[in-house]
């Protein structure tokens, strides 16, 4: 194409050109002016600056499919569109602080929720989102705009502008935030990232996923994998049945927890002093693995919840939120709990506050429950221990028993720490994330040290049963190096990798005298049914893949979402069998038995999620 032609192309639709000028000004205005979105910095308000252009190119391209005059009404009618899509996201987010999402512009209950309280959410002076309307309007009026007649490629054309638009935003986006699109599942941060037209485009495609599996599952799916559940089923350690039953229920989840750093030193300072003295008063597993994919700490709740695994890309609580399930949350509500979250992030973080209602969660206590300012934050928001210390009041608000968990953040990636809160020396390897990660750790053991402190002050604490884990992995493969100087290593070898997927677990009971360091290999699949046992719970023979952690029947056994799995005796990763008192690669047969057994459980379980085939399971239903 020559410059002339581009420049005929650029005059025939000025029309075109001034309503995409005016959406993307619009959008970016209702960015900050409606839903308030700020930035950390200049290249993300570049990015929400840039992100509404490439679908105003789309949206308004569209007009080219149609003929002559029409061409010019259309593209009023398409802007009048995209500003009805824009408005009701305002009106929404007015109300829940949280953008549309396909399922829910479907689902009654939230519609009920907004009926009442509609008109408390329009202002008069929204009426200025029309503004661009108007100036179309009389612009197509005074102006007398010649009808146009098609342009050879004028349609490849647009719709390839859009493109390039559209993949020079992903690109700068993922710089930015690395796997936007795999990972880091919040609403606002799509939004805020490549805009919300194309997020609505996002979301459409990933609901879609999920419905067409759905689809066509069918009852007769379910008959094989509930025999093979119900001959996993072990019953519970007689003695440990019903042993916390009645008390509160307080789960924390530890951030980035791994296994490696209990019990260990930097320059003759322990990393974890809480947690090593908790091992003597708790029972410990020692071989306890976490089980999580891309979905992160999403995953390790799903896990823990429902005893199913998550989902090998993405994450289950994105792609199959409207699902049935049979959680712990649900059948301990039914049990006489009160069950909540609290965590002071975004409440869209991870699709928490869609998920958490199909998890049956009573209360999700999130960001806008606690005051969180610059003094009191750090990294990725609230400090742990500030987290904590504002969470006693909620904890005291809510009916006894409760099912609560509280999942810390400032042990996160990039692991940033204030000052005044580095209590150990970092390390001195290659790895900067490794070096500080040791610090952030020692934070957050003080962290739950001043928590369990505050719960004994307030007589909160000997009525409950604490489950401490660590919800995935803080450290990865780039760091192997690092990783062997501090283990004192030569190398990370496949086999060393899968034993650091080790988290910690503790299962602590105030006043129980009979504490072990327990050996059993198992994964977060298992704590359904083993605090459901704990509760004295003993109908856990519902679709669920782990084993209660403390029977004495159960397998020990456990299988990553990658495929690789641990036994007592060996551990199977990337296709290879190893010693595992060794660590030495010996033949695959020695691994054989549970090869096929590891696969079936993934596919199974992969089976029940993407059918939703909980729905046609009528015993699990209340
Ligand atoms: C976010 C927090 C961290 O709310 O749970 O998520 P992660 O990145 O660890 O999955
Ligand atoms: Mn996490």
């Amino acid at each position: 194409m020559n410059y002339a032609k581009l420049q005929l192309l650029i005059n025939r639709f000025k029309f075109m050109w001034l309503a995409v000028f005016l959406l993307w000004m619009k959008t970016y205005l209702v960015y900050k002016l409606g839903f308030k979105i700020s930035s950390d910095n200049l290249l993300q308000e570049f990015l929400l600056f840039i992100n509404p252009l490439s679908s105003a190119v789309l949206i308004l391209g569209c007009s080219l499919f149609f003929k002559d005059r029409l061409k010019n009404i259309l593209v009023i009618i398409l802007s009048l569109l995209a500003t009805s899509i824009l408005y009701a996201n305002l009106v929404y987010y007015r109300f829940f602080s949280d953008f549309l999402t396909w399922p829910v512009l479907f689902q009654t209950s939230q519609a009920k929720e907004l009926n009442g309280s509609v008109f408390e959410l329009i202002s008069f002076i929204d009426i200025l989102i029309l503004l661009d309307i108007v100036i179309l309007v009389v612009y197509y009026f005074k102006n007398r705009i010649p009808n146009l007649s098609y342009i050879k490629f004028e349609k490849s054309f647009i719709f390839g502008l859009s493109v390039i638009f559209f993949v020079t935003n992903l690109l700068i986006a993922q710089i930015e935030r690395p796997q936007l699109l795999t990972r880091a599942f919040d609403r606002e941060m799509l939004v805020k990232y490549i805009g919300t037209f194309n997020y609505h485009i996002y979301d459409a495609y990933i609901q879609s996923m999920a419905n067409t599996q759905r689809v066509f599952a069918s009852g007769s799916d379910i008959n094989e994998i509930k025999h093979y559940t119900m001959s996993k089923y072990v019953g519970p350690e007689e003695s440990l049945l019903g042993l916390a039953k009645d008390k509160n229920v307080i789960l924390i989840s530890l951030e980035s927890l791994q296994s490696f750093v209990i019990n260990k030193k930097v320059n003759g300072e322990e990393i974890t002093p809480f947690l090593n003295r908790l091992i003597d008063e708790s029972y410990y597993f020692d071989n306890f693995y976490h089980q999580t994919s891309q979905g992160k700490t999403s995953d390790s709740e799903f896990l823990i919840n429902n005893s199913l695994y998550g989902k090998d890309g993405g994450a289950v609580f994105f792609m199959n939120s409207g699902n049935e399930f049979n959680a712990l949350p649900e059948i301990l509500s039914n049990e006489g709990y009160y069950t909540s979250v609290m965590h002071a992030n975004n409440k869209s973080f991870w699709n928490r506050d869609i998920m958490y209602p199909s998890l049956g969660y009573n209360e999700f206590f999130d960001i806008a429950s606690y005051d969180v300012n610059e003094d009191n934050s750090i990294g990725w928001g609230l400090k742990d221990a500030e987290f904590f210390l504002q969470s006693i009041d909620h904890l005291k608000s809510q009916p006894e028993p409760y099912y609560t968990k509280f999942i810390t953040i400032t042990n996160h990636f990039p692991f940033e720490l204030s000052e005044e809160d580095r209590f150990i020396d970092e390390l001195e390897t290659n790895s900067g994330t490794l070096n500080r990660y040791v610090t952030t750790v020692r934070y957050m053991d003080y962290a739950v040290e001043t928590f369990f402190n505050q719960l004994k002050e307030e007589g909160l604490y000997k009525d409950s049963i604490f489950i401490l884990y660590g919800d995935h992995y803080g450290i990865s493969e780039l760091h192997n190096k690092a990783m062997a100087i501090f283990l004192e290593k030569e190398e990370i070898t496949p086999f060393d990798h899968v034993q650091l997927q080790r988290v910690p677990l503790y299962v602590h009971i105030p006043g129980h005298q009979n504490n072990q360091v327990l050996q059993t290999v198992g994964g977060q699949i298992d704590l359904k049914p083993t605090i459901m046992h704990l509760l004295g719970i003993k109908d856990t023979k519902d679709i669920q893949f782990g084993t209660d952690l403390f029977s004495p029947e159960r397998d020990s056994f456990v299988v990553l979402r990658d495929g690789s799995f641990i036994t007592d005796s060996h551990v199977y990763t990337s296709d290879k069998c190893y010693r595992k008192s060794s660590g030495i690669e010996i033949p695959t047969r020695f691994c054989e038995p549970y090869i096929e057994k590891a696969k079936l459980e993934l596919q199974y379980s992969d089976k029940v999620i993407n059918g939703d085939l909980l729905r046609f399971d009528i015993n699990s239903k209340d």
